[in-house]
């Protein structure tokens, strides 16, 4: 029986897995004992990815939409060269900009660094990923706070901290290796404290939870801080030595007042009060964070507000401290780092010279071919195929039609394009089944390369299974269709996925994610490393943290405070859209637009097949809704979808919570983004609610 340890390909904290092989069929997976993340415990998720294709495995050979809408199936040499020749006609029709791309946070960075070198760097065209609608936040937080955009914590310091705030963070669901961690190092006296509208199943566990009004967290930390000043509860060498703005920020908070707290919160003053003792009585506090967060319409002030709290407290740079924020795909950190649309890969923007000049050696381009600009954002891609300026998209491992926000518009998108290309696992899904070329490609279980997770951490995807005839990877597919286009020379240092590592890898040095010391091949079977990890370093603890002498990466080396006032909610319920719409992950279980968990019988057994919502037990018999009922929502952004009423006590009498696995649910949601992330404001949507029949 042959053994290879790979990487879950499921949620950002990349648990790693043995997977045992006979006859090229999986017998057994094992979570790997003494991975540092892991270490022995993984989710139904990772234990059943045997599974991954064992039910909807599509034809191995590309498959066209003809011209009277039939589907075909051709030769990968037919497909490869067909689809180039439409791309360069578009193209040479239209300009560069008429092309676009949306990818993933979810495959290995070296497809993700190829993909966009033959569509941002080589087509000139755009490029987005998925990371736009769950990262992007957090990615402007850092920049702006700690000059990098850098999570400074290892997983460790969730067993390091005596007081755990997570805010807007449900790791029972969403982070099983967290949760895991979570429970297991509890000991007297560690508080665990939750800041969240609804009582989550991780509120249902904690110590304290703190019920705030939606979007109205850059408030609570304002009151907070404000009152922590107050109280004199803030580390004013810390403050003193290793931060800059404190004194505006200071003068800035004056506004913000206890007494205004119960408005604009929905919390009272003593319940901020008491937040504030934790956080005072606490030696190590740690503040962690995920989408409650980052989706909102002030979100990247919003994240920065935490990160002050941990700054102005000294809460950061020690054991079981910092201002974490939590990824959520497998390679979250290697999109954001190494994808080359937002920043070249490495870091930095793209008008630095420097930065371009070593970009374009180790990549063996010339300056030119890098792009030099960011790429158009999700919103605006959208937006430009509807209004007739886009013609043609490639869809790689993401599904928009469902995960999209206000997802009609993506179907619009869809009629209204020339040339829908998509590469995926499943020719089923609600983006793949209909488009013009679909290229089918195998799983992560056949696939090579490498992830970065939450913690920084690198780790490698190996293939644990053979290929059969015909099939490929996305790597191939983006290498073929790259020579198809004409590439030529461009793609000669770009062979192999090893190839692509040893490119990205010299594109970090020098700068704060160097992770050249990191090896291709030695990272397999290991505990992974996180970066930084420089050539010629010796790894003395393989849980590391940044910041721990106080050195950031702004240009005077000093973290900053950063504030603004907060805006109005530009979408305020009303007398005819009453309630707030939130929306998340319902259960370990289920991934998203759920065409991966469909695969696993347990959890095919146990979930709800229809679109439901949970609404609050009181709210719904006003209206006379019972358990099961057939209930109607109404969005503010016009459309209409139906549920399956779940009564809980869980959620706000005002709050309706619908899980994201159903496509129901983005059909309400708005066209509403941070004004400087451009994240979409996916949890605060609101909508009217009425019972059926
Ligand atoms: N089982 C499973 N696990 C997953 C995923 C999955 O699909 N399924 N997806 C992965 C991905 S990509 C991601 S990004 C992570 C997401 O992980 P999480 O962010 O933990 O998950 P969510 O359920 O989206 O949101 C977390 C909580 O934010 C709360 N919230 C909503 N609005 C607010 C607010 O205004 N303020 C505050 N403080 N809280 C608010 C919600 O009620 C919810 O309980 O999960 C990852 N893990
Ligand atoms: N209302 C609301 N909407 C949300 C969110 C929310 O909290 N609320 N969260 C948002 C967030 S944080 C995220 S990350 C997005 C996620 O949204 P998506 O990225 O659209 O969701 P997935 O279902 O993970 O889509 C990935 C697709 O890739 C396919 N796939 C799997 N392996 C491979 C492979 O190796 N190659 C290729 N080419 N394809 C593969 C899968 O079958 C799947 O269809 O949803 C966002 N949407
Ligand atoms: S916790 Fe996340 S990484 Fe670990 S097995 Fe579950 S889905 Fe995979
Ligand atoms: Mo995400």
């Amino acid at each position: 029986m042959k053994k290879t340890q790979s990487t879950c390909n499921y949620c950002s904290l990349s648990c790693n897995l043995d997977f045992y092989v006979e006859n090229n069929r999986i017998v057994k997976v094992l979570p790997t004992k003494g991975y540092s993340v892991n270490d022995g415990f993984a989710c139904i998720k990772g234990l059943n990815l045997d599974k991954q294709l064992s039910r909807h495995k599509p034809s191995p050979r590309p498959r066209i939409k003809k011209a009277d809408g039939t589907f075909e199936i051709v030769s990968w040499d037919d497909a490869i060269s067909g689809t180039a020749k439409k791309l360069l006609e578009i193209k040479a029709k239209y300009g560069p900009e008429s092309i676009a791309a949306l990818s993933t946070a979810q495959m290995p960075f070296e497809e993700m660094a190829l993909f966009s070198h033959i569509i941002r760097g080589y087509m000139r065209g755009n490029c987005d990923a998925n990371t736009r609608l769950c990262m992007a936040t957090t990615v402007f937080a850092h920049r702006g706070a700690f000059g990098f955009d850098s999570p400074p914590y290892a997983l460790k310091d969730f067993e390091l901290s005596d007081t755990i705030i997570l805010i807007g963070s449900n790791p029972v669901v969403a982070h099983p290796a967290v949760w895991h961690r979570i429970r297991k190092s509890a000991k007297p006296g560690r508080k665990l404290i939750v800041i969240d509208p609804r009582k989550s199943e991780t509120a249902q566990h904690a110590d304290y939870h703190y019920p705030i009004k939606g979007k109205s967290d850059l408030k609570l930390f304002y009151i907070l801080a404000n009152y922590l000043i107050e109280k004199g509860w803030i580390d004013n060498n810390y403050i003193k030595n290793y931060t800059d703005n404190f004194g505006a920020f200071k003068a800035f908070l004056a506004d913000f007042k206890l007494e205004n707290a119960k408005a604009d919160t929905g919390l009272e003053p003593e319940q901020i009060k008491e937040l504030a003792e934790h956080i005072h009585n606490g030696k190590a506090v740690s503040l962690w964070w995920c989408m409650g967060i980052n989706q909102g319409y002030e979100a990247v002030r919003t994240a920065q507000s935490i990160i002050n709290i941990a700054l102005m407290t000294g809460n950061i740079g020690r054991p079981g401290t910092g201002a974490n924020s939590l990824t959520g795909q497998p390679n979250a950190m290697g999109s954001r780092l190494l994808s080359n649309q937002a920043i070249l890969p490495g870091g930095g923007d793209y008008d630095n010279i420097i930065r371009r000049a070593a970009c374009a050696t180790a990549m063996g381009i010339p300056d030119s071919m890098l792009p030099d600009k960011p790429t158009l954002t999700y919103n605006v891609i959208v937006e430009k195929i509807n209004a007739g300026e886009i013609k043609a998209l490639w869809v790689v491992h993401t599904n928009p039609r469902h995960s999209w926000t206000n997802n009609e518009t993506f179907q619009k998108a869809m009629e209204k394009l020339d040339l829908l290309i998509v590469n995926e696992i499943y020719d089923d899904t609600d983006t793949s089944a209909n488009c013009d070329v679909f290229f089918p490609v195998v799983p992560a279980l056949k696939k090579e390369g490498t992830f970065i997770n939450t913690e920084r951490r690198i780790s490698a995807l190996r293939p644990v299974l053979e290929r059969e005839p015909y099939e490929h990877s996305d790597f191939e597919v983006f290498l073929k269709m790259g020579e198809a286009l004409g590439m030529g020379e461009l793609l000669s240092k770009w062979r192999t996925p090893r190839d692509v590592f040893n490119i990205l890898r010299q594109c970090t040095k020098g700068m704060p994610a160097d992770f050249t010391g990191v090896d291709y091949d030695g990272i397999v079977n290991t505990k992974g490393i996180q970066w930084p990890f420089r050539e010629g370093e010796t790894l003395t603890d393989n849980d590391r943290r940044l910041f721990e002498n106080g050195v950031y990466f702004t240009p005077n080396m000093r973290a900053k405070f950063v504030f603004e006032k907060p805006m109005a909610n530009p979408l305020p319920t009303s007398k005819e859209f009453p309630y707030v719409f939130n929306t998340g992950r319902g259960t370990v279980g289920q991934w998203h637009t759920q065409t991966r968990n469909r695969e696993i019988p347990e959890v095919q057994d146990v979930i709800s097949q229809n679109a439901y919502c949970l609404i609050n037990d009181q709210l719904a018999e006003s209206l006379g809704i019972a358990e099961s009922d057939m209930v109607e929502i109404a969005s503010v952004n016009g459309e209409t979808a139906t549920f399956e009423a779940r009564l809980t006590n869980s959620v706000q009498a005002n709050e309706i919570f619908a899980p994201i696995h159903y496509i129901e649910t983005n059909k309400l949601t708005p066209s509403l983004y941070d004004p400087i992330s451009k994240e979409p404001s996916y949890k605060t949507t609101p909508v009217a609610l009425r019972k059926i029949g």
